[in-house]
């Protein structure tokens, strides 16, 4: 993919807040400090346009990125971190929620799990949530730098087993590992929108 343009458009806190016109969407998700942030940052060859940080939990709404005037990146607030107020968990949960069975024009839900550690009980909930919103989905191993060669493939082989995914893509936004397999899916996914 060539990147033109790629801009933050927004903050969304609301239904009423997402974008009115009608473009792809491709949605990044997962726990606090998965590597969200990162990873849109590396696809689009930017360090700071979604921000990122040491604090698990700081984005909070969803962030929308628009990419050569055509598609967008929505990068959504991370869950399962305890030190968020309960009221601004179950706001997570209901925000993610309607927006990924409400928007019409998301094309692909990109969920992200850290390579080094077993899947949660909420990694495999939402996991479970996409299965059933039956809309394409991808499981994306992150910071795949952090493992030697031979517990990268242990970990993707867990993630495979326990997602029951044909494919997990391993990804680093250190070394841009899987950074052209994952844009090759998303151009897939954009092409048959
Ligand atoms: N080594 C390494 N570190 C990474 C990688 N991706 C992210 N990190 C680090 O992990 C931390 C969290 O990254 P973020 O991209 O902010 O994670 P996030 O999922 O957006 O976090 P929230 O917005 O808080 O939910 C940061 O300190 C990053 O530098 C990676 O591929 N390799
Ligand atoms: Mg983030």
């Amino acid at each position: 993919m060539k990147i033109s343009s790629a801009e933050f458009l927004k903050s969304a806190f609301q239904e009423s807040d997402w974008p009115v016109e009608q473009k792809p969407e491709v949605a990044f998700m997962g726990r606090s400090n998965v590597g969200k942030s990162s990873v849109i940052n590396s696809l689009l060859n930017t360090r700071g346009l979604a921000r990122t940080s040491n604090t698990p939990g700081r984005t909070q709404s969803l962030n929308f990125f628009d990419i050569n005037n055509s598609f967008r990146f929505v990068d959504l607030p991370g869950f399962g971190y305890a030190r968020v107020p309960k009221s601004l968990r179950a706001g997570w949960g209901e925000m993610v929620t309607t927006y990924l069975a409400k928007r019409q024009q998301l094309v692909l839900s990109i969920q992200l799990v850290d390579s080094r550690h077993e899947p949660t009980t909420l990694d495999l909930q939402l996991h479970d949530w996409l299965e059933h919103s039956a809309k394409p989905r991808l499981i994306v191993a992150t910071k795949s730098d952090k493992l030697s060669n031979n517990d990268l493939k242990t970990s993707l082989e867990r993630a495979r087993r326990v997602f029951k995914a044909a494919n997990v893509i391993a990804f680093s936004a250190k070394s841009g590992h899987g950074r052209n397999e994952l844009w090759h899916t998303i151009e897939n996914a954009l092409a048959g929108s």
